[in-house]
């Protein structure tokens, strides 16, 4: 690595006592620190010549005594391409999987010994028995589907008495839970994904952990996790952090307050703690040869350690981007976590990538409502413009719903209005992410909550009777959602103009809304007719700047030519997806 020094936390009994000692060319411990009786942190340095192998660590109290425990620690050797990874792009479209709800590969799998959650798959808030092989089996289908990334909620040990399927309770950080599989499995899935050419994104998890981690037993430090006299949770207003008027009140208990009763507040301030974290993602990324990151709940940790992790993964990986969950509803706010440089406070996140909720907000209603000044297609335009704010908006990741929110079908409620939404989100600028499901027209029936938005994938599990991924009993809308969003994103994959264009919008008038994606000589040219009832005849006069030259067109979706650009027919509730044409 560039960074040549590692730190080592040792557990066991009366460990703390102890010194390490040991022999290997190039490895020097420079700092043994007990900290309580049962943990050590052992500072090492690995010169940049060191080869792989096994290191004798002798754990000892004084240099002549004889060693009271032995381990043996394993050099690995760096795999030469992870430094050159280049992570997740506006060339991708990025396929959100809650793997427990996915698909179910190893039926053996779904009780493990030790671990405290059963499955039931009768429970809607307990564990299904999805996994990662049932991801790993059904990559052929992805792929098909147009996905090019996928990105999976948390894999690791969530050994918690319930709800532990939804992983963000994390039990052991260096470690799959035995449900979903084992490292090696998750490492194999990645090598087959990246044989389909789909990049693999990991979920982590840096401001809690699961309460039943055995370092709630013994911490490791007194300040390792962030401690109230009594049970505090956070208010949940990551506002606060970029609010110039904020009171120490609210950004301490935004910060420091626990998530939930099950999930302890990491003290990132803690040296050793922010150590633990960025070797931790450093380690998976090396391990199983991830293409990017995804952080959870980004403004609930300390948001200088947060930009210092991201300026030692960018030393290790220059290309590897990292998405951060923001979950704020206006640009402004959500601008401050893009690594920027006009922030008044300073502040630079280093975070490449950011979730656009607000446009998420914006598609959530555009589609269902009247057309008005700002109702409708304005509320697109008008997030949109807002992109000064920005300093890359490319690097915004575009979605209409995720295992948190309500699911784009009972809220768009029409085959119709999702073929706008995914086309929007398949052509304007950023990287369109999808919720698994969104392709099945998944809806909430009657759940409550969160059971409501993560039902399992129908064909996961031996038995279903619809089944998505042979296609069987599908119903004729599913069929239609299907192939409109496998067409759409497989042409997506192909076309650079789309992916990289600069993009020319004009206001909304009349429910028609007409952007162009424009790169070299190609154009891409979208008009969504929002109308209920009328098929518009669009006259382009208007867009004559992005026009001109171009005679004719091939509509993405249908494959028709289009052959009259000054007049084009679009039906109601409905998109064109025009890829313009000189001759
Ligand atoms: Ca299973
Ligand atoms: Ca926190």
């Amino acid at each position: 690595m560039k960074d040549n020094s590692l730190q080592l936390m040792v557990h066991g009994k009366d460990i703390g006592k102890t010194k390490a000692f040991l022999e290997y060319k190039g490895v020097k411990v420079k700092k043994s620190t007990g900290t309580g009786t049962d943990y050590l942190f052992v500072d090492l340095e690995i010169g940049n010549s060191t080869k792989p192998g096994t290191i004798t660590i002798n754990f000892k109290e004084n240099e002549k005594d004889s060693a009271l425990i032995t381990y043996k620690y394993e050099l690995k050797a760096r795999d030469k391409e992870s430094s050159k990874r280049e992570g997740f792009n506006t060339s991708d479209m990025m396929y959100l999987i809650m793997p427990d709800r996915f698909a179910n590969g190893d039926p053996n799998n779904d009780d493990m010994p030790g671990m405290l959650e059963k499955a039931d798959r009768t429970n809607p808030n307990g564990r299904h028995g999805g996994d990662i092989k049932g991801i790993a089996d059904n990559l052929g289908y992805l792929q098909k589907l147009g996905v090019t990334a996928i990105w999976c909620t948390p894999l690791l040990e969530n050994n918690m008495p319930r709800a532990s399927y939804h992983g963000y309770a994390t039990t052991d950080l260096y470690k799959v839970d035995p449900r979903f599989g084992t490292n090696d499995s998750y490492r194999d899935m990645v090598t087959l994904a990246h044989s389909r050419g789909i990049k693999v994104v990991m979920d982590i998890v840096f401001n809690h952990f699961g309460t039943n981690s055995y370092w709630m037993k013994d911490l490791p430090q007194k300040d390792w996790i962030n401690e109230w006299p009594e049970f505090t949770r956070s208010n949940f207003r990551g506002t606060v952090i970029s609010d110039p008027y904020r009171s120490q009140y609210d950004e301490k208990k935004m910060s420091n307050g626990w998530f939930d009763t099950s999930m302890a507040d990491f003290n990132q301030k803690n040296p050793y703690v922010a150590r633990y974290l960025i070797q931790n993602s450093i380690w998976w990324i090396e391990f199983a040869g991830l293409d990017g990151l995804r952080q959870d709940t980004y403004p609930y940790s300390d948001k200088d350690f947060m930009a210092e992790w991201l300026k030692e993964l960018r030393n290790e990986y220059p290309n590897l981007n990292v998405v951060g969950e923001a979950w704020i509803n206006y640009p402004t706010q959500v601008s401050y976590w893009m690594d920027n440089k006009t922030n008044k406070d300073k502040y630079r996140s280093n975070l490449s990538h950011v979730f656009d909720f607000p446009l998420m907000g914006a598609v959530q209603k555009a589609f269902t409502e009247n057309e008005g000044w700002d109702t409708g297609l304005a509320r697109l335009y008008e997030i949109l413009a807002q992109d000064f704010l920005y300093s890359d908006p490319t690097k915004l990741i575009t979605f209409a719903d995720n295992h948190d929110i309500e699911r784009m079908y009972p809220v768009l409620k029409t085959v119709d209005n999702m073929k706008m939404a995914l086309a929007f989100l398949a052509t304007t600028r950023g990287l369109p992410m999808i919720y698994y499901g969104t392709e099945a027209l998944s809806d909430r029936g009657s759940l409550h909550g969160d059971a409501g938005k993560r039902k399992d994938m129908p064909g996961g599990w031996q038995g279903d009777s619809t089944n998505m991924f042979t296609r069987d009993n599908l119903s004729a809308d599913q069929k239609d959602i299907l192939d409109f969003t496998s067409t759409l994103f497989t042409w997506r994959k192909s076309n650079k103009t789309v992916q990289e264009g600069k993009l020319t919008h004009y206001i909304p008038e009349d429910g028609i809304y007409v952007y162009f994606r424009t790169l070299d000589k190609a154009s891409v040219m979208v008009i969504v007719n929002n109308n209920e009832k009328y098929v518009k005849t669009v006259a382009t006069a208007r867009y004559d700047e992005n026009l001109k030259g171009f005679k004719s067109g091939k509509d993405v979706i249908s494959g028709s030519q289009v052959k009259d650009l000054s007049k084009i027919e679009v039906p109601a509730k409905s998109v064109m997806i025009i890829e313009l044409s000189t001759k």
